[in-house]
């Protein structure tokens, strides 16, 4: 008996689990998601797909010769620090159960047909999110790229190059691209839609517009105790007015979010007053206006609170994508195959997001009881990712056939 999606999910549940933030830390070419690699290699190879990593670091499984017109599905194995076991790697490994159904049925693709995992989703280490799949689409330039730095100095240049990759490769991939007839990402959902419509699979309709953004407040390191309240100037104080102003101005454009969950003091002493903080707003909005109109309220506010504190500030754009609307052919040839399943927002990016821009491209749902995501808490039933896989074959075997 194959395994099944949740089987292979078990067989890597011990790569990258952070014992101290609960979950799982696997990132961009780290030593866990170079682990969760060599382990997708090896399951690729042993059903016969042959194994490509492409010259951003993409790994692609192939049921046939590379070529044009291939139906790829996939998604990522890397995840946010303490992140859940499902968000990328159930869409890797219901791909892979869904490969080991068709073959079991007896289904030859007249079009090849590519499992593929793509680099660094999550941004959890170099900080741009879809970093594999912009590296691909040429959505990020290469140059800015491989200067990109983890929180401990390392560029992703020297990262790739650890990993057997060329550096000076990294970019726009044509090739690669070429081979890509449409693109069918399964992937747990990350909120309650499917829940509420008493459904185990649905398919994606959109996704927020949404980016990143850094904000570096300096003042004055000093003595907690030796200096007095006159004569500070404390960027923590501007920084907490920014994580206050992100729920304020979000609560004021209808369906907007903006969060702050890395806020980096700097030296970090209990017993010291920070010369800079450096704090990231991730915020989205259903569309360009609304997300500017957010960062923009939000920048103001910290801009005033600075100046307030005697503090500077500097902004930085790290990532921004604009609101993305799957092809609709293909998101309703897929409900359509899977017996009319619902179609849903998310407000989850994707590198389904980013290959949107370029070919046909759908996402499948897997329904989640909790709604719950990037926490240790993420979850989805046996039952419902054996549903997915079900629908992704269905999918698959529709549009190979
Ligand atoms: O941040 C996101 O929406 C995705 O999980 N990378
Ligand atoms: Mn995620
Ligand atoms: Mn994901």
């Amino acid at each position: 008996m194959p395994d099944t999606a949740t089987d292979l999910l078990a067989a890597i549940a011990d790569v990258g689990a952070d014992r101290r933030r609960g979950g799982f830390s696997r990132h961009g070419f780290d030593r866990a998601e170079l682990e969760l690699r060599e382990w997708f290699a090896a399951e690729a190879l042993s059903r016969d797909l042959a194994v490509r990593t492409d010259r951003n670091g993409n790994m692609w499984a192939w049921w046939g010769e590379p070529g044009p017109d291939a139906v790829v599905t996939g998604s990522h194995l890397d995840s946010v620090p303490g992140g859940g076991a499902f968000d990328g790697p159930l869409g890797v490994t219901a791909a892979l159960a869904a490969v080991d159904a068709l073959r079991a049925k007896g289904f030859r693709p007249v079009r090849p047909v590519a499992v593929v995992v793509f680099a660094e989703e999550e941004g959890g280490r170099f900080g741009v999110p879809c970093l594999g799949s912009r590296l691909l689409t040429g959505a990020i330039d290469p140059d800015a790229a491989r200067r990109l730095t983890d929180p401990d100095g390392v560029t992703l240049a020297e990262a790739v190059s650890a990993a057997g990759l060329d550096p000076a490769r990294l970019g726009r991939d044509d090739d690669a691209l070429a081979t890509v007839g449409r693109f069918v990402e399964l992937h747990v959902e990350q909120g309650r839609g499917l829940v509420d419509l008493g459904a185990p699979v649905g398919v994606a309709g959109s996704i927020l517009a949404h980016g990143r953004w850094r904000f570096t407040f300096t003042g004055e390191g000093n003595h907690a105790g030796a200096t007095l309240l006159g004569d500070r100037r404390d960027p923590m104080l501007p920084a907490s007015a920014l994580v206050l102003a992100a729920r304020r101005a979000a609560s004021q454009v209808d369906g907007s979010r903006a969060t702050v969950g890395r806020l980096v003091p700097n030296p970090g002493g209990t017993n010291v007053i920070a010369s800079t903080v450096d704090v990231w707003l991730d915020a989205r909005a259903a569309d360009a206006a609304g997300t500017r109109a957010v960062v923009d309220e939000i920048t103001a506010a910290a801009r005033a609170a600075a100046a307030e504190e005697g503090c500077s500030v500097t902004v930085t754009e790290e990532s921004y994508g604009d609101t993305v609307h799957f092809d609709a052919g293909l998101r309703d040839f897929t409900a359509d195959a899977l017996g009319g399943a619902p179609a849903l927002p998310t407000g989850a990016g994707h590198d389904a997001g980013i290959l949107a821009a370029h070919v046909p491209t759908a996402m499948l749902f897997v329904r989640n009881p909790t709604g719950v995501s990037h926490a240790p808490a993420e979850f989805a039933e046996a039952a419902d990712c054996a549903a997915g896989v079900v629908a992704l074959a269905t999918v698959l075997e529709r549009l190979a056939g």
